[in-house]
């Protein structure tokens, strides 16, 4: 015997909760349903395509929820006895020819619009007006981004451009799988350990980017934000030629050691290294940065080899900030 049931009360609780569950997801601060409004053009071809796909997806949606709703309004039970059987019903050939053609044309109508807007979203546009893309060489390391300028300057973390030019990126890892993703900038590409990809943006208009590692890559994964600046040229050209090595030492200090070692080197995740004589002792200290080590079990106190690949200019842009800023031992070394 089925219990009597309070069907209004039901159904408005029902409609007010999914009510609220809607508003929550639209104001939710990741900005809601879409993506976030692009700046390059192969952001906006991408953001193109999700607004195609959605249209469909939203469309049928809409349809089968809809008739879902209707027949179970139109087909509910109206006082049947609960063992009463529906009527059979076998075959509707012209029903079934509709709902495989229009699947069939939508499919059709999605990937023509992919493959028409797939070269502007992959291929790097030649920019000969231009001279050519900026060419920026991208590295991922656990747990920071290292960016490589033509003229050979370096940043950590954040990735400094001209607006309006062609940047394409270089993407290699030097230990596990990342990702490089800047979503206002386009797609997310892997840095493979051992292989090489390759993207490229053109930001329309000053200001910041932000994108973090789209691949769990480890411990610190979560702080492996990537910024991308994007200056007017004249700014551009001056940070690159002259503030970017000044700077270089505090930013691997900051982007990289600061992570697991605190802000003044006084422990954290990794041990208090303030007196370690290692931090005066070059030949050594490179040793540990480009090997890595796992000495203090177990493997969650392990040090990433988080010099690999690192420039001459890098190693001694470091050693001078760790003896000027970091070290508090005895200069001798201990
Ligand atoms: C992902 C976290 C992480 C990062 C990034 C990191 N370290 Fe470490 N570091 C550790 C851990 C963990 C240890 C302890 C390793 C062990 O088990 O021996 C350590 C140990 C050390 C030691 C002591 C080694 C010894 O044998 O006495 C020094 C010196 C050091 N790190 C310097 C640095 C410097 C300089 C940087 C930046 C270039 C850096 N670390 C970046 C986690 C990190
Ligand atoms: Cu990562």
């Amino acid at each position: 015997m089925p219990l009597p049931v309070r069907r209004k009360i039901l159904v408005l609780a029902v409609l007010v909760g999914a009510a609220l569950a809607f508003v929550a997801v639209a104001y939710a601060g990741n900005g809601g349903f879409g993506p976030e409004t692009p700046h390059s053009p192969n952001a906006s071809r991408i953001n193109s395509s999700y607004k195609w796909i959605a249209l469909f997806t939203g469309a049928i949606f809409v349809i089968v929820e809809g008739t879902l709703l209707w027949f179970v309004i139109r087909y509910r039970r109206r006082g049947r006895a609960r063992t009463v059987e529906g009527p059979q019903v076998h075959g509707a050939t012209r029903l079934e020819l509709i709902w495989t053609a229009i699947p069939v044309l939508i499919l059709a109508a999605i990937a023509g619009f992919i493959f028409y807007e797939l070269p502007g979203i992959k291929d790097v546009p030649a920019a000969k007006a231009q001279g050519g893309p900026l060419d920026i060489r991208i590295d991922a390391h656990q747990f920071y981004w290292q960016f490589t300028y033509p003229n050979g300057a370096v940043s950590i973390d954040e990735m400094h451009v001209p607006t309006h030019r062609v940047v394409r990126v270089d993407i290699y890892s030097q230990d596990v799988d990342h990702s490089w993703w800047i979503p206002e900038l386009g797609g997310k590409f892997d840095a493979i350990p051992g292989r090489h990809t390759h993207t490229w943006f053109q930001a329309n208009e000053t200001g910041t980017y932000h994108g973090r590692c789209g691949e769990f890559c480890g411990i610190f994964h979560a702080a492996m934000k990537a910024q991308v600046l994007a200056h007017s040229l004249a700014d551009y050209q001056s940070w690159v030629s002259a503030k970017a090595g000044p700077d270089l030492g505090r930013n691997e200090w900051v982007g990289v050691c600061a992570k697991c070692h605190g802000p003044q080197g006084e422990g954290d995740y990794g041990p208090n290294i303030t007196t370690n004589g290692l931090l005066v002792q070059p030949a050594g200290l490179h040793t540990l940065l480009v090997d890595g080590q796992n000495r203090i079990k177990p493997i969650s106190s392990y040090m990433p080899p988080v010099g690999r690949g690192w420039t001459d200019k890098q190693f001694t842009a470091l050693d001078l900030y760790l003896k000027r800023h970091i070290y508090k031992g005895s200069q001798s070394g201990g």
